[in-house]
């Protein structure tokens, strides 16, 4: 197998393929240009709905919070089981009152759940890799604490932790915050892959992701950081040019499991990616990213491997993205710099943010 021909390689978390072409990275760009993410920005802003002391949107006012802070979202996209039950008695929509459709090809169930914001800091200027260690570590804390209050509930069966970043990435707050959105269904992604590490379960009698992080770290191409507990890695089977994975070293399915020196190890390693990612450019780099962790179904889930993905849509610069269109939408996601030569530009670079040397 020749990686520098076009190949497709294949994910086997979601089982599905991506094209690789590393011919194509020298293509001129004469496309969209983005802009430079503005870079004086105060410690509070008086306008912000997330800073402390501040309004929001329905009126209530923010606490002078001094690390984390909580919120249920004012803008909630799945609601409780009461307030769905509440919506019941609605009159039906048109489009419900076709209801002779056939289910096979017009289905649709209820979702309920809760979403929170959970705000980093209380300076409005600070993203993650210029946070301290001691407050990552209370982020870091603040998600495996919100796990286990959410999905005690039991219409609650998966808790999403993301965060947005970036006006590219459609966050128009540059306050550092991210989302926790909770449903009774398992999304789209997780399914997949809880689908794919059961039966990889079954076939190996061992774990796709500790044995997928093992080889990694042997072979050591697609390494861009790790410690004692975290590996930091750009997954063979990456589609973003920059994607991450960071995948946890002993076998835990969620944030609560882990332990007071593993949550240090997980805020060191997202403080030195994201210190990468932002020295990459020399811009606060934007991303999705979101964390893995087992469904909180009531089930035992020993087939799940607690890992984070990074998803960043830059591509050769600052004011380049990729766009996941044309063929990638018709046919499969395709990416032109291999995953081996994006993980050997994020190793080089600094883990120390280049606004703190
Ligand atoms: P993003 O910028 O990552 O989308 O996050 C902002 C979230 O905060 C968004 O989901 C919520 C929005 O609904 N929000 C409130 O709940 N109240 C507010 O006053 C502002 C924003
Ligand atoms: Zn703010």
């Amino acid at each position: 197998m020749n990686f520098a021909s076009p190949h497709q390689r294949f994910n086997p978390l979601t089982r599905e393929w991506v094209l690789v072409s590393p011919h194509r990275a020298r293509r001129p760009w004469l496309g969209q240009v983005e802009k430079i993410p503005v870079e004086n920005i105060p410690p509070y802003d008086p306008k912000c709905l997330l800073c402390p002391g501040n309004t929001r949107i329905n009126g209530i006012p923010n606490p002078a919070y001094e690390a984390t802070f909580v919120f249920d979202n004012d803008f909630p996209a799945v609601l409780t089981p009461e307030a769905n039950a509440a919506d019941a008695g609605a009159p039906a929509s048109s489009a419900e009152a076709a209801a002779a459709l056939p289910p096979a090809l017009f289905a649709a169930e209820p979702v309920s759940g809760l979403c929170r914001v959970v705000c980093f800091s209380p300076r409005h200027d600070l993203s993650l890799p210029e946070l301290s260690q001691a407050e990552v570590e209370m982020v870091a804390r603040t998600w495996a604490e919100q796990t286990v209050d959410l999905g005690s509930h039991d219409f609650i069966n998966y808790v999403q932790v993301f965060e947005n970043k970036g006006a590219v990435m459609g966050c128009s707050n540059p306050h550092p915050h991210s989302q926790i959105w909770t449903t009774s269904s398992i999304p789209v992604e997780p399914a997949k892959e809880l689908a794919a590490q059961r039966e990889y379960l079954q076939a190996h009698d061992a774990c796709l992701l500790c044995d997928y992080v093992a080889a990694e770290r042997a072979n050591g191409a697609r390494m861009v950081c790790a410690n004692q507990h975290f590996t930091a890695l750009v997954p063979f089977w990456a589609v973003w040019p920059f994607e991450l994975m960071v995948i946890s070293h002993r076998h835990v399915a969620s944030l609560p499991e882990l332990t007071p020196a593993e949550i240090s190890s997980l805020a060191e390693v997202l403080r030195h990616v994201t210190a990468k990612y932002d020295n990459l450019f020399e811009i606060s780099f934007p991303y999705s990213m979101g964390f893995h962790q087992s469904p909180t179904d009531q089930s035992p889930h020993p087939e799940w491997h607690l890992h984070l993905h990074f998803y960043p849509p830059l591509l050769r610069s600052a004011t380049v993205r990729k766009f996941m269109v044309g063929f990638e939408m018709l046919g499969m996601p395709q990416r032109d710099i291999t995953p081996e030569t994006a993980a050997e530009r994020l190793r080089a670079l600094s883990e120390r943010h280049y606004k703190l040397r």
